[in-house]
């Protein structure tokens, strides 16, 4: 059990390494000494999993496992037709299609399941627990993950609500003006919504598990996948040391394994915040020039979230701006993501 004083000297050595650390001058955010002490159990998920913390987190209090309570958590999101980047409603991929991804990872028994491209099941997350339980395989994709998910009782419906396939066959009328399709609406937005819900929880005795359900870039090349069925990148979770995952551009995770990394960060001493500032760190020294802005920074935006075995936790991003979701004794709630850089600086 972490003690406020051990908390509070923790809070200052992690406070110590930022400034010992040459991360970017503005690298701020909640001062670590800020943080209230650790508890547990606790529940973090990115932002839209407000309402999937609170439930998790009350599973957790009535005795559910870890893994089935976060599951239970971003369930909300995956049904729900109105979250544009989860699961049912989600944007399609460039043929109108929409592809799943998910990953779990439970740690009292060292296991793990993911789904890729997975086609016409609302909770892909439910499917990479059922990989987890009932195979000896850890990741299925494409046709074959829909057959084993029908094997499993699954049932198939449309995933593309009308409002998704609007909004992809706008996408589609925009990206070429010399074809056969007409541009209408030119004052509406393509949405590009960015989403993906992640959900990692340690519960009183400890235990420790992560969860990531999206349904990918909007708009994508078919058969694309991204981190968060990969098993180290969108989540990851290790039951003597904590779980980490992320949301955010995937292609810039998966070079890094970020999960993993955070995770590994965990394990040398590190408190989450640190934690998930240096994965970023290494994420920006692993990007490519032509995703540079003119001020050297990514033209694109991810986080990362990490929960440390003692309850402490937190959430980070490049850019200011970002909360996450929090559910612990004192309830659900948003709080800000520490971060790399200010915007337009
Ligand atoms: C992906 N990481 O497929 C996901 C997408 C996402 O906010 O998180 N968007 O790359």
């Amino acid at each position: 059990m972490t003690t406020r004083r051990d908390f509070l000297a923790s809070s200052a050595a992690a406070a110590a390494a930022l400034a010992a650390r040459p991360l970017a001058a503005e690298t701020a955010g909640p001062a670590a000494s800020a943080a209230p002490p650790a508890s547990r159990p606790v529940v973090i998920s990115s932002a839209n999993g407000l309402r999937g913390v609170k439930v998790a987190y009350d599973r957790i209090m009535a005795g559910t496992d870890t893994l089935d309570a976060i599951i239970a958590g971003v369930n909300i999101q995956e049904l729900d037709p109105e979250d544009q980047s989860v699961g049912l409603g989600g944007l399609p991929n460039a043929d109108g299609v929409v592809q799943l991804d998910a990953s779990c990872m439970h740690g009292p028994t060292k296991r793990a399941g993911a789904v890729g491209c997975l086609e016409d099941i609302a909770t892909p997350s439910l499917v990479a627990k059922a990989v987890m339980d009932y195979t000896d395989h850890t990741i299925l994709v494409g046709e074959g993950a829909r057959r084993f998910a029908l094997d499993m009782g699954f049932t198939p419906q449309n995933l593309l609500t009308e409002k998704s396939r609007q909004d992809w066959l706008r996408w589609k009328a925009r990206l070429n003006p010399n074809d056969f399709w007409l541009d209408h609406d030119d004052d509406v937005r393509i949405n590009t919504t960015h989403g993906t819900i992640n959900m990692n929880a340690v519960n009183a005795a400890g235990d420790i598990s992560s969860v990531t359900t999206t349904s990918g870039m909007a708009y994508k090349i078919p058969g694309r996948i991204g981190d968060s069925p990969i098993v180290g990148a969108g989540q990851y979770c290790d039951n003597g040391v904590g779980a980490a995952g992320s949301t955010g551009r995937g292609e810039a995770n998966i070079k890094i394994c970020g999960g993993f990394l955070t995770v590994e960060f965990l394990r040398q001493g590190l408190a989450p915040e640190v934690a998930v500032l240096k994965t970023l760190e290494r994420l920006v020294a692993m990007t490519e020039p032509r995703l540079m802005n003119a001020q050297g920074r990514p033209n694109f935006d991810i986080q990362f979230y990490a929960v440390a075995k003692d309850g402490r936790y937190a959430g980070g991003s490049l850019y200011e701006g970002a909360d996450f979701a929090v559910c612990d004794a004192r309830g659900a709630r948003l709080e800000k993501c520490v971060y790399l850089f200010k915007r337009g600086r």
